[in-house]
């Protein structure tokens, strides 16, 4: 889901449900002065000149420690198996927060930047799902600061504490997160808890450091990069809510998913926010679409967003490559229908060496009627600093994606036939079992043992450092030590 950073932004998020696939159409909202609540920070006395300045020395920092390997620190990796929701509507892995660690399904987020479950005084929008009781977590740490996150579908309203939280083999002591009591209708679908955001700090409402960026910045990762593999479920008959959903992994690529090489471009902005991409070029059945290099081309690659939104002028052209296609009205006015006996093969560049197809079955969003069907390209007017598009899982089910850190990336790969084969097939979905978590070393961030790495940075940029250290601490869990345990095959998947 693409969050709402700024004032008076349209943005996107769908999370279609099977039956009433128009019901959760985007809307425009305004949220007029909203930042003012959310951007409480207990020590906000930091410039963004000052936070550009640390986020440099981080990136230098990173580059040099991958760069020249790292005597002192294990590094690790680890995978997260997901669960596809409702038809490809959403794409959810477990974590666990707490001491004792409790278990928690999250939508899995490229598109924001802040992790939020429901707490258990939630009553309106989360009643039927698991809701996290602080109290009975020894670790817990309340901020007393209040948080709320627009989306373009909802919002979510809570306060910010600090907890264990674990994924994946990894744990990050005082992570911060937002416990929330109050979250917009249907933006959870029982079982699912809360979200997880995985895309950079910059655009996180709580301000806090993202879980995986703590990881990767901490060195906790074999590769500085984490990466998806979503299935198709759309396209297949007698489904249930639940079915298998791809994967997730932290810390490395898994070669058995994707063939061939992995297909980097270049973030559209260096300074990480949304994961953004410029797209070059879509074509249409063959008919090419160009697109200026401009900030209208950038798309936010989002795996928490199911269609693909863009301008309406593109979507206009995309549409009259369609024989037959015709603007949708009422709740589908930002939606084209089309005939349902028209392929439609769209496939999308981003200036790498690759241009990647989106499946007709992943186009063909759902069958109205007899010759009527609703394409999953929606118009989407976004205002102010939001993305012009937004790339979901309609795109993203197609190709392996990677979401580098350093250099900053994104990259896409063909799937294997392994990973197709996982598409439509009914098979158990994974379910979250606690195992033991062994602590095995805390994580070592610029200023300690790294001394031959330290940069020339101002004394308040090293002292920044140290706040971030004392915020969230991490903890790498080597995975053969897990993996001794069923760990991984247990709780993790
Ligand atoms: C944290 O403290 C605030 C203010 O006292 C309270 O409203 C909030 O419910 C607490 N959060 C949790 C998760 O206990
Ligand atoms: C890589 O993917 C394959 C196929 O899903 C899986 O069997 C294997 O466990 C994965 N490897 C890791 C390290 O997660
Ligand atoms: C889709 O279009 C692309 C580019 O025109 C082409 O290379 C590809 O083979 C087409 N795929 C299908 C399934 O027709
Ligand atoms: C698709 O169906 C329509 C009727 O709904 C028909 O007029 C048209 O010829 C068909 N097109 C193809 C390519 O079969
Ligand atoms: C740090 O400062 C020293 C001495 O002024 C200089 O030689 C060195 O190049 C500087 N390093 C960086 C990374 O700027
Ligand atoms: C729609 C789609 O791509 N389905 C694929 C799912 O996996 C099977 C088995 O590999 C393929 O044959 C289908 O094309």
């Amino acid at each position: 889901m693409v969050h709402l950073v700024y004032t008076s932004i349209s943005a996107s998020v769908l999370l279609l449900s099977v039956s009433v696939p128009i019901s959760a159409a985007p809307q425009a909202t305004s949220q007029n002065g909203q930042m003012a609540t959310l951007v409480r920070r207990r020590q906000g006395l930091h410039t963004d000149e000052e936070w550009g300045k640390w986020a440099k020395n981080q990136r230098d920092y990173l580059l040099a420690k991958y760069d020249q390997g790292n005597p002192y620190e294990k590094r690790s990796s680890g995978t997260n198996l997901i669960t596809n929701q409702n038809a490809d509507s959403s794409y959810f892995g477990s974590l666990a927060i707490g001491t004792p660690p409790k278990p928690y399904y999250v939508i899995l987020d490229t598109g924001s930047a802040d992790l939020w479950v429901a707490g258990d005084r939630c009553d309106q929008g989360c009643e039927s799902v698991e809701r996290y009781k602080s109290t009975e977590s020894s670790t817990f740490k309340n901020g007393t600061t209040s948080f709320k996150i627009q989306y373009g579908s909802g919002a979510a309203v809570g306060s910010l504490g600090t907890d264990i939280v674990q994924m994946a083999g990894f744990a990050v002591k005082n992570q911060v997160f937002a416990v929330c009591n109050e979250v917009s209708e249907n933006l959870l679908t029982n079982p699912v808890s809360g979200l997880m955001g995985l895309a950079f700090r910059a655009i996180a409402s709580s301000k806090a450091m993202p879980f995986w960026q703590t990881l990767v910045m901490s060195g906790a990762w074999d590769q500085p990069l984490m990466a998806f593999h979503l299935t198709r479920f759309v396209d297949a008959q007698n489904i249930q809510n639940e079915e298998p959903g791809g994967s997730f992994s932290m810390g490395f690529t898994n070669s058995s998913l994707y063939t061939g090489d992995i297909d980097y471009v270049d973030l559209a902005t260096p300074q990480g926010s949304y994961w953004l991409a410029s797209i070059h070029h879509i074509s249409v059945n063959g008919n090419i679409i160009n697109f200026p290099a401009s900030r209208t081309s950038y798309a936010a690659i989002d795996t928490g967003t199911t269609l693909i939104g863009g301008p309406s002028a593109i979507i206009d052209q995309i549409f009259a490559q369609i024989p037959g296609s015709t603007p949708g009205k009422g709740d589908m006015e930002t939606y084209y229908t089309y005939p349902c006996n028209t392929t439609v093969n769209i496939t999308m560049s981003f200036g790498g060496k690759q241009s990647w197809s989106i499946s007709p079955s992943d186009f063909q969003l759902t069958r109205l009627s007899k010759n009527q069907c609703l394409g999953a390209f929606f118009k989407l007017d976004s205002q102010g600093s939001a993305p012009s598009w937004i790339v979901g899982d309609t795109f993203l089910k197609n190709v392996y994606s990677v979401f580098r850190y350093s250099p900053p990336s994104i990259g896409f790969a063909r799937l294997s036939d392994f990973a197709l084969a996982e598409n439509g097939s009914n098979s158990p979905t994974p379910t979250p079992t606690l195992g033991p978590v062994t602590t095995v070393s805390a994580s070592i961030m610029p200023d300690r043992g790294g001394s031959k790495h330290s940069s020339n940075g101002s004394h308040t940029i090293k002292h920044h450092h140290r706040e971030l250290l004392s915020q969230a601490t991490v903890i790498a869990v080597p995975i053969f030590v897990l993996s001794a345990m069923s760990f991984l095959t247990n709780f993790l998947l």
